[in-house]
């Protein structure tokens, strides 16, 4: 009987909390961040993910510069978005790097193209790896490093089991790993690896060992991922896009 009242709660605690009344209801993958590093000046660096692109973060500073947000907890992300803060258009080049709770670096990507003031960077990853912190460090830009914005794009959760009928529907299975000793009862022994893509956007590319209860998925290729996919026909491992 109470339950126009508890969902206004859930989306006014979710307002108290930064994250948008979207993500409450499972739809967004924006992430809530938290700025924990970075270098040249810090005044202002909560501009830089305050989402507001009128707001930034400006180094100080020509390139190597870098800013370092915390995601809250191990997550595996599925996007980079960078909104420049750039005086002159040109070829620039930022590297993205992610470190675990307990450490671990892990380089995720090199992203090196034209860019220019206000116009959004978009970096795609599918590495399943949960990282807590990502940097964004830039090795070449025309001007001083600065940000408008920085967005995370949560890339869903990760599950293993020993069997690869555990979920259902918008779950990829993106790893089989054979000889697992968790699995010593099944045949292969394989480890099954999945990732909850029900919410993702539209555009986002994943990898996965499977079609089942992938709907709404688009292949972009296919090839023999022998290691990967070995519990499957072939072992084949498919790139997919959301629709
Ligand atoms: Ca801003």
């Amino acid at each position: 009987m109470h339950l126009k009242s508890k969902l206004f709660s859930s989306l006014s605690l979710s307002v108290l909390l930064g994250l948008t009344a979207t993500a409450s209801l499972g739809q967004s993958v924006v992430l809530p961040l938290t700025v924990v590093n970075a270098s040249g000046g810090w005044n202002g660096v909560n501009s830089a993910v305050d989402g507001n692109p009128n707001t930034m973060w400006n180094s100080q500073g020509p390139a190597p510069q870098f800013i370092e947000v915390d995601l809250g907890s191990d997550r595996m992300f599925s996007r980079v978005r960078l909104l420049p803060a750039q005086s002159d258009p040109g070829y620039s080049v930022h590297r993205i790097i992610g470190k675990t709770s307990a450490g671990q670096e892990v380089n995720f990507t090199t992203y090196g193209n034209f860019t220019k003031d206000n116009q959004w960077i978009e970096i795609s990853n599918q590495l399943e790896i949960p990282v807590r912190y990502v940097r964004v460090l830039t090795t070449q830009v025309n001007s001083w490093v600065a940000w408008r914005e920085i967005q995370v794009y949560d890339g869903g959760d990760l599950s293993e089991s020993c069997y690869s009928n555990e979920h259902g529907y918008g779950w990829a299975i993106y790893a089989t790993l054979p000889g697992s000793s968790k699995c010593p009862d099944t045949q292969g022994h394989f480890l099954v690896k999945y990732r909850d893509v029900r919410n993702q956007p539209s555009g986002t590319l994943i990898n996965s060992c499977s079609l089942y209860g992938l709907q709404g998925w688009t292949i972009v290729s296919s090839s023999k991922f022998s290691g990967q996919c070995d519990a499957f026909q072939n072992s084949e491992r498919f790139i997919l896009r959301k629709d």
